[in-house]
């Protein structure tokens, strides 16, 4: 995390939590996706199955939570829809709908549900491994407030963009005060890394990137990191996911983040002669390699390991292991990042 040689790669896998775990189900039946979420017995149980299932295979565990907590704690209402995903019932559709947003959030006492989930967590893993906190970048948050859910074209998001700047700056900046508070928040109940999820980055043009994106994940990470000093708490490495944006990979190491982290669309080769050592590189198989079968499984995981150089490199998918994954498969993804960067260090 902070660049200091390692025996090996260590590795954790975005969204290892999750549905392609059977024990996840078994849980899930009984309990809404947000009741889960809000319950912070039922998140650490969730947050601590795949260390449980994995052992040492797994160097790092990420808090059960969304990145929706952020649109509902300004006032939205989001639902967890069965084969479809969140959906907002009444999305933002004009900026007068802004209105409806909470003003002066109490971040801490809408969200303090995701902090004693965290403390909870840090207690139960006895240190086994450390624990992630997480955020949506302001971008990719907007995107789905004005969206009401998932989409492919993010025109409805978009359109805003064009037709409404100054709100869309006004709405943005409303995300990120909130996004700050939270994630200093989350590191003062125990989070030990932070990442932010930028997913929809890679949907906007490099200018558009650079307006619209790239000043606020900047602001989070230079304002976490004066609040986290201000208040007396250690500081913690950030990881900035951008995921598509492989056009900013050059602005991205200079915004004050440790760790990039990677998709697959980018060669570890390319990526290390771009970033210039300035920072950590997270990830970054392709999750659909994971239903290739064991030996594309392995070369794959082996490239990219050898890619990255072993060292300064945390092993991760390009993005979230997908819900219909083999948890076996991802066992042999674990095992070859960890077995082939313990031999190129010896
Ligand atoms: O139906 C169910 O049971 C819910 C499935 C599910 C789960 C397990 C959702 C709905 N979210 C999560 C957990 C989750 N989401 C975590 C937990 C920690 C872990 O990684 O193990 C994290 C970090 C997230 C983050 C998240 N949520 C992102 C960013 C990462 C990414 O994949 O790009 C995004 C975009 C979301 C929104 C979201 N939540 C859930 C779904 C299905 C989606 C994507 C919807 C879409 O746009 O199509």
């Amino acid at each position: 995390m902070q660049g200091e040689k390692t025996e090996r790669v260590p590795i954790w896998i975005m969204r290892q939590a999750g549905r392609y775990l059977p024990e996840f189900h078994t849980i899930r039946k009984h309990h809404s996706f947000f009741e889960i979420c809000r319950t912070p017995e039922l998140a650490c149980a969730l947050t601590l199955q795949p260390i449980d299932r994995y052992g040492s295979l797994l160097d790092a565990s990420i808090i059960f939570s969304d990145i929706l907590v952020i649109p509902q704690a300004l006032g939205l209402e989001v639902t967890m829809v069965e084969g479809r995903g969140p959906v907002f019932p009444e999305p933002l559709v004009t900026p007068s709908d802004m209105e409806r947003l909470t003003k002066d959030v109490n971040v801490d006492e809408a969200l303090g549900y995701v902090y004693k989930a965290i403390t909870l967590t840090r207690h139960k893993l006895e240190g086994r491994v450390p624990l992630y906190g997480f955020i949506g970048a302001p971008w990719t948050l907007m995107a789905y407030m004005i969206e009401g859910g998932g989409s492919k074209t993010l025109s409805k998001a978009k359109t805003w963009l064009w037709k409404h700047p100054e709100s869309t700056h006004d709405l943005l900046q409303r995300i990120t005060d909130v996004a700050v508070t939270f994630l200093v928040g989350q590191v003062r109940a125990g989070a030990q890394m932070l990442q932010v999820f930028d997913s929809w980055a890679g949907e906007l043009s490099p200018r558009d990137f650079k307006l619209f994106s790239l000043p606020y994940i900047q602001q989070i990470a230079v304002k976490v990191k004066q609040q986290l000093t201000e208040q007396g708490l250690e500081q913690v490495p950030m990881t900035i996911f951008a995921k598509g944006a492989w056009f900013a990979l050059e602005d991205l190491v200079d915004i004050g983040y440790e760790v990039v982290s990677l998709d697959w669309t980018i060669d570890p080769e390319y990526a290390r002669q771009v970033t210039k050592g300035k920072v950590v590189l997270q990830g970054n198989m392709d999750p659909s390699v994971l239903y290739g079968g064991e030996n594309a499984i392995r070369e794959t995981a082996t490239r990219m390991v050898k890619g990255f150089g072993g060292q300064g490199h945390i092993g991760n998918l390009g993005h979230g292991v997908l819900p219909t994954v083999d948890p076996e498969a991802l066992k042999v993804y674990l095992e070859t990042v960890q077995n082939v960067s313990s031999e190129m260090n010896k």
